[in-house]
C-alpha cells in the first residue's frame, strides 16, 4: 500500500531533512505534496527525481486526501492547522511544541515507548519530542529499564540548526564576516552572538527562570518514560556548532550500575552505538554524528560522588533522529499496524 504524505514546512531546515528522509528509507508514498509560507509561493522541491511545487498553507481550503502529514512550520502553524488536517482525514506527525503536552496526543520515541502510537486515534495527532530530549531517552531508556533512573542532571551543547535555517545563516554570517576582519552582523535569530560563543539560552525564559527548552526536556522525559518519579533538572547551552546536539547527562539510580553493565546495556539498544574508548580518543563528536541517524553514547564512567551514579556524553543529530527520522519512524509504525 501506498500513502499520500503532506510535509508543512517543507523548505525549512527540518522539513527539507523529512523530505530526504522519506527518500532514503524509501517510505511508499504514493503522492508528495509540500507546504509552506507565501513567501516560498513558486518554489519547486525536488521529491524522487520530480520537481514538486510548494503550496501555500494559508491559501489551501482542503486537505482531503492527504493520509499523513508531518508538520514542522512552528508551533502556531500546528496548533492552527493540525485539527484541520486531521478534520479532513490525516495523521498529523507534529514536530513543533504545540501539542506534545496534550493528554490525549501521544509524544513518541519508537525505540522507547511505540505501542502510545494507537492514541493518534484520539486527535488524529502524534507529537515528536524536542530534539535533545529524544537523543537523551533513547540512550537512558535500556538504563532505566535495568537500574531504575531516580535523577538525571542533564547540560545540552546545541547546534544552530535547532533554530532553523536562519540561525545557521546568522553563524555562518558570523563567521564569515570575522575572517575578513569584519564587525559581526547583530544577532538576529538567536539571543546573542553565536560565533566564538556559548549562549546559555534556548527558546524563552519562564517564570521559574528555566527556559521552555529545559523544562520541555525535565515534562517530556517524564511522558516518554512513562514514569512520573523521575526527576530531571536541565541547562540547556547553544554552542557554535552546525549540526548535532550533545549532552553531559548524569543519572543517579536505584541499582547499581556498573560501566560494563551499561555499556553491555547500551550496545544491544535499537538505535543506539557506543563510541567509547579513552585511551583511543574515541567519543562522540557532532561533526563526525552529524549525518547518521543512530544516538551515539560515550565517556561512560561511574560518579563516584554518589553511591549508584552514572556519567554520560550523548551525541545524535538533531535534524535526523531530533527531529526527521524519529518523524519517519512514528510514520512506518502508523502504517505498518494501523494504517
Ligand atoms: P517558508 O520557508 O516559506 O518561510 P526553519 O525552522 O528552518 O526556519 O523553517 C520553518 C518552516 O516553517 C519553513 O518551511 C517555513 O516556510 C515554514 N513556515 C513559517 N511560517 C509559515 C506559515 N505562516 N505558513 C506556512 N509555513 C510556514
Ligand atoms: C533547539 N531544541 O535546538 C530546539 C529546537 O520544541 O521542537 C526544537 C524546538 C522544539 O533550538
Amino acid at each position: 500500500k501506498e500513502y499520500t504524505v503532506a510535509v508543512v514546512g517543507a523548505t525549512g531546515a527540518v522539513g527539507r531533512m523529512m523530505i530526504t528522509v522519506l527518500e532514503e528509507r524509501n517510505f511508499p508514498v504514493k503522492n508528495i505534496r509540500f507546504f509552506a509560507s507565501p513567501k516560498s509561493k513558486g518554489i519547486k522541491l525536488p521529491f524522487k527525481g520530480e520537481e514538486i511545487p510548494v503550496e501555500v498553507l494559508e491559501e489551501t481550503k482542503s486537505f482531503k486526501g492527504i493520509d499523513i502529514a508531518l508538520f514542522s512550520a512552528g508551533a502556531q502553524r500546528s496548533l492552527d492547522y493540525a485539527p484541520l488536517f486531521a478534520r479532513d482525514g490525516a495523521v498529523v506527525i507534529d514536530n513543533s511544541s504545540a501539542w506534545r503536552m496534550d493528554p490525549e496526543v501521544p509524544l513518541v520515541v519508537p525505540e522507547v515507548n511505540p505501542h502510545a502510537v494507537a492514541q493518534y486515534k484520539n486527535k488524529g495527532i502524534i507529537a515528536n519530542p524536542n530534539c535533545s530530549t529524544i537523543q537523551m531517552v533513547v540512550a537512558l531508556k535500556p538504563l532505566h529499564d535495568y537500574a531504575k533512573i531516580k535523577r538525571i542532571v542533564v547540560s545540552t551543547y546545541q547546534s544552530v540548526s535547532g533554530a532553523g535555517q536562519k540561525a545557521i545563516a546568522e553563524l555562518e554570517a558570523q563567521v564569515r564576516a570575522w575572517c575578513m576582519g569584519e564587525p559581526m552582523p547583530a544577532p538576529k535569530y538567536l539571543p546573542q552572538f553565536i560565533a566564538f560563543n556559548c549562549i546559555p539560552q534556548i527558546d524563552v525564559f519562564l517564570p521559574n527562570r528555566y527556559t521552555k527548552e529545559e523544562m520541555k526536556m525535565v515534562e517530556e522525559t517524564k511522558k516518554i518514560m512513562e514514569d512520573d518519579t523521575i526527576r530531571v533538572t536541565s541547562t540547556t547551552v547553544r554552542v557554535p556548532v552546525f549540526y548535532g546536539h550533545a549532552e553531559a547527562v548524569n543519572i543517579e539510580t536505584e541499582k547499581k550500575l556498573t560501566v560494563e553493565k551499561a555499556i553491555e546495556l547500551l550496545e544491544k539498544a535499537p538505535g543506539v552505538v557506543v563510541f567509547d574508548n579513552p585511551e583511543k580518543k574515541v567519543y562522540p563528536l557532532q561533526i563526525e554524528v552529524a549525518g547518521r541517524d543512530e544516538v551515539f553514547v560515550g565517556r561512560i564512567r561511574e560518579d563516584f560522588s554518589i553511591e549508584n551514579g552514572l556519567n554520560l556524553w550523548i551525541v545524535a543529530d538533531n535534524l535526523r533522529k531530533g527531529a526527521a527520522t524519529n518523524a519517519v519512524q512514528i510514520a512506518e509504525l502508523l502504517i505498518k499496524d494501523y494504517l
